[in-house]
């Protein structure tokens, strides 16, 4: 068993080398975007160097021909759009991995002058791939590279990434689904940046994961560090990975898996009717549910308390933390004291939000209103006409409640005593095939279910003959 998952692993580290060949061709230049040909960008070059070595850069051929100062260097190392400015025209650049490619600088001068050039750059040594091996068939991984790009499946739209220059992703799924082999996510990448690379395992059921980090040296496994362990769903497991070849020398230092605790709330949201002038006590329990780590730098704050034309409540809330220490695995009560103002009347939606150490956090949805008596007051009475076949619109806008808000609104367009159309904004158009002359009912409902009811006459009309 042990063998074939290293076979596995190499087999990996093969595929991930041929598609870095593939992706290896640089993006193509984007249009000049402010093309004045009285400003001259010289990338100069062609530039060779070595891996690991500073190469120097000179753009001191540019110039302005009104003989205005340049003012900055940007340059783009990986054409990725994003510049590192330098206010000399020479500078040094590293690439910790062989590179073949070409870098771009845009030179800036006073007002909007702007102008950009490219040149060739090789950089001849090893080749230094970064290569993160996932075996687990409920985690997804991701690595950041020391810019924050990510290469992975991104979380938001299904989709991969591979926002690092070069970078590819590979899954290979299981032969089968009742198969006892894991699926394999694979992320290689050229060293071409030194500094600090973050892995991230995202769980997305309780599964067990293995986990190889390895740098390769023209393809043959220079340093592999191997982690193994079990992953929850909704948990997130850390790793950083500092690389770099100075002077062509790899340097690597990974770290420990560094675990998130999960947080949990109950309940998960809080609706309370409440009376002016009274203090309301609210219990939460706050459990830890990955079962690793303790809940720890706990803080509490409420947030948004606040009702069209009252106070916000939000800063009056406070929280007892009952002396709180939830190891892994377990749960404590808290409690939120929420004092509700004498002048306070209707609704007010906010949140109660729960942090704790690694940037673990929880919203829980918090509602106070006030219970009314008074029905809500009806407006927009008058007559209406219109035109068979094309849309009449009513407004009840102007409808108001004085002790809570209009819910929702209702419409009998034949006035026969049945509700035809229920809406949750005061404009409803509709639209009569025939013609047609009579009341039509309007209901508006409060938050306590008071209802009443408004009429209007209509007239629709055949449209008037051409
Ligand atoms: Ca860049
Ligand atoms: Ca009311
Ligand atoms: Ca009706």
């Amino acid at each position: 068993m042990k063998r074939s998952k290293n076979n596995l692993r190499i087999a990996a580290f093969l595929g991930a080398l041929l598609a870095l060949a593939v992706a290896g061709t640089q993006p193509a230049p984007a249009a000049d975007p402010n093309d004045m040909s009285y400003v001259f960008a010289s990338a100069g070059g062609p530039y060779f160097g070595t891996v690991g070595v500073p190469i120097e850069f000179d753009a001191s051929l540019s110039y302005i021909d009104n003989g205005s100062v340049i003012e900055g260097y940007y340059w783009d190392w990986d054409m990725d759009h994003n510049y590192t400015c330098f206010s000399l025209p020479t500078c040094t650049h590293t690439w910790h991995s062989a590179f073949v490619g070409k870098v771009r600088v845009h030179v800036f001068g006073p007002g909007t002058y702007m102008t950009w050039d490219e040149a060739a750059v090789t950089v001849s040594g090893p080749e230094t791939i970064l290569c993160v091996v996932l075996e687990s068939n409920g985690t997804d991984l991701h690595v950041y590279d020391p810019c924050r790009r990510h290469t992975g499946v991104n979380p938001a739209s299904g989709n991969v990434d591979e926002k690092i220059p070069a970078s590819s992703f590979q899954l290979t799924a299981p032969v089968s689904d009742t198969s006892d082999s894991p699926s394999i996510q694979t992320i290689a990448m050229p060293l071409y940046a030194a500094g600090d690379y973050r892995i991230e395992l995202s769980g997305t059921r309780d599964e067990p994961f293995q986990l190889s980090v390895a740098v390769l040296r023209d393809g043959k496994p220079l340093v592999e560090r191997l982690y193994a362990g079990e992953i929850s769903e909704g948990e997130s497991i850390l790793l950083n990975v500092c690389a770099a070849c100075p002077a062509g020398q790899l340097d690597m230092a990974c770290g420990e898996l560094t675990l998130s605790p999960g947080l949990e709330i109950e309940p998960n949201q809080i609706e309370l009717t409440v009376d002016p002038n009274a203090v309301y006590d609210v219990t939460l329990l706050v459990r830890e549910t990955h079962g690793k780590v303790p809940l720890e730098s706990v803080t509490l704050q409420c947030n948004g308390l606040a009702a069209r034309a009252h106070e916000d409540l939000s800063s009056k809330v406070s929280f007892d933390l009952n002396n709180f220490s939830v190891g892994a695995g377990s749960e404590q009560e808290i409690h939120a004291r929420i004092p509700i103002s004498a002048t306070f009347q209707g609704k007010a939606t906010g949140s109660i939000t729960v942090n704790c150490s690694a940037g673990v956090t929880v919203s829980v949805p918090l509602t106070v209103k006030t219970l009314g008596v008074y029905l809500p007051v009806t407006s927009g009475a008058g007559s209406y006409q219109g035109t068979v076949g094309e849309p009449v619109c009513f407004d009840a806008s102007g409808c108001y409640d004085v002790d809570g808000y209009i819910d929702q609104y209702a419409w009998d367009w034949d006035n026969d005593g049945c509700i035809d159309e229920y809406s949750m904004m005061p404009i409803v158009c509709h639209t009569w095939d025939t013609e047609f002359s009579g009341t039509v009912t309007y209901y508006v409902y409060d938050n306590d279910g008071h209802v009443n009811t408004m009429s209007v006459e209509v007239t629709v009309t055949e449209p008037a003959a051409p």
